[in-house]
């Protein structure tokens, strides 16, 4: 959002190195630098190939957004997209870093009624590297520094927004053996503002001199850093199928049908990210982040679920039961889980019940175990 200095009689009682103070201004369109890591296979790629049909899914509750893809690589995208889901074309990964260009706006839903301009518009310059360069999977192979590495890193320290894809269903040993040296190369000294003093205040209102001095520390640049569990139709269908053979599978109040797509609704993005990574993960993330900077975690689907509510592909990411289904059916049946939100929060930080914030109470360790001795 577009900050305004005050002016006025406001700026004479305002302290200077306060926050500014952050003024609607509909229409305005800022930059954004961004950066999406993961390991390979991660689901970074399809991630962004479902942007634009999770934008234009309107949710009842949230903003209304808008998609437009600003530069050759992102139509490439959107055009293959509708080739990999009719289980067209090969998906090998990414070989080279892509740079994507591409506008998200936001509307409230009564301003695009009345065709209002958008209250903001996102113009995005994404990094979308190859999994295997930042996150080698090769037991005690390093980080090489390649050209194509440098410069997602250089992309890292100034991007406002951090997306670290990991996929839920598979090990997560290149997180840990990785994740630590790419964030350390990322950060750069970022000046701390100090707490103010009551002392310090009165003295700088009054404009005399005072012993404040900002610390700097080697921190992210960035404002809002996602952690997103991907792949979620897969854990899903896992757990349904399980509760299905145990018998066990019993719809909850209020349902009359279970299908995996409710399922992946009842995950608890930090609680998930808790079990599949630890929190020592998140610790390790947050202590690389500036104060005031927004750390969340989210759980999505690129390949997300049939309107049926079954996934809509396999293990392998092909799509399923295809062959009875013409190309355009098959589009229309695809709904991505968890992506516009995702992208809300990168966008515009905002939270949602799949996109959460961690607090303080979230980055405690669970004790080892919880033991009580009954006293008589
Ligand atoms: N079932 C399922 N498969 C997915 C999903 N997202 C990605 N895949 C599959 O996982 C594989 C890897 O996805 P990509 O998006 O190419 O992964 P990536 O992180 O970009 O990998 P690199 O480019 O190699 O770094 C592909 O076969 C995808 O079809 C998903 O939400 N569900
Ligand atoms: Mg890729």
């Amino acid at each position: 959002m577009e900050t305004d200095d005050v002016t006025g009689t406001d700026a004479l009682l305002s302290i200077p190195d306060s926050p500014s103070v952050a003024l609607p201004n509909r229409g305005a369109v800022n930059a954004e630098r961004a950066v999406i890591i993961g390991p390979k296979d991660s689901g970074k790629t399809k991630l962004l190939m479902a942007i634009h049909r999770a934008c234009h899914i309107q949710v009842r509750g949230q903003p209304s957004l808008d998609f437009a893809s600003r530069n050759e690589a992102t139509h490439n995208l959107i055009r293959r997209s509708v080739e990999i889901m009719m289980g067209k074309g090969r998906d090998l990964g990414t070989q080279r870093g892509e740079d994507h260009e591409f506008d998200i706006s936001e509307y409230s839903e009564r301003d695009r009624e009345r065709g209002m301009p958008p209250r903001e518009t996102r113009h995005f310059h994404l990094k979308d590297p190859p999994g295997e360069a930042l996150f080698p999977s090769h037991v005690g192979k390093e980080l090489q520094l390649s050209k194509e590495v440098v410069a997602v890193i250089d992309q890292g320290r100034v991007a406002s927004s951090i997306v670290l894809c990991v996929d839920v269903s598979r090990s997560q040993t290149q997180i840990y053996r990785h994740l630590p040296r790419l964030l350390g190369e990322m950060v750069t000294d970022q000046l701390i503002p100090q707490q103010h003093s009551w002392v310090d205040i009165g003295r700088r209102i009054l404009r005399q001199p005072t012993s404040y001095t900002p610390w700097t520390l080697p921190r992210l640049a960035c404002e809002r850093f996602l952690l997103l569990l991907t792949k979620a139709d897969q854990i899903s269908d896992i757990a349904f199928r399980r509760l299905r053979k145990a018998g066990k599978y019993v719809p909850p109040p209020g349902f009359s049908y279970f299908r995996p797509i409710d399922l992946a609704q009842q995950i608890a993005p930090i609680a998930q990210a808790r079990a599949v990574l630890g929190v020592e993960v998140l610790n390790s993330i947050k202590s690389v982040l500036k104060p005031g900077a927004q750390l969340a975690v989210g759980i999505s689907s690129a390949g997300g679920f049939d309107i049926s509510g079954m996934p809509f592909l396999n293990k392998d990411g092909r799509p399923i039961g295809i062959e009875a289904m013409s190309g355009s059916e098959i589009l229309r049946r695809w709904l991505p889980f968890g992506v516009r939100e995702a992208m809300l929060f990168a966008a515009f930080g905002a939270y949602s019940p799949t996109v959460q914030r961690v607090t303080v109470e979230h980055l405690r360790s669970e004790p080892a175990c919880d033991v009580r001795i009954a006293t008589a």
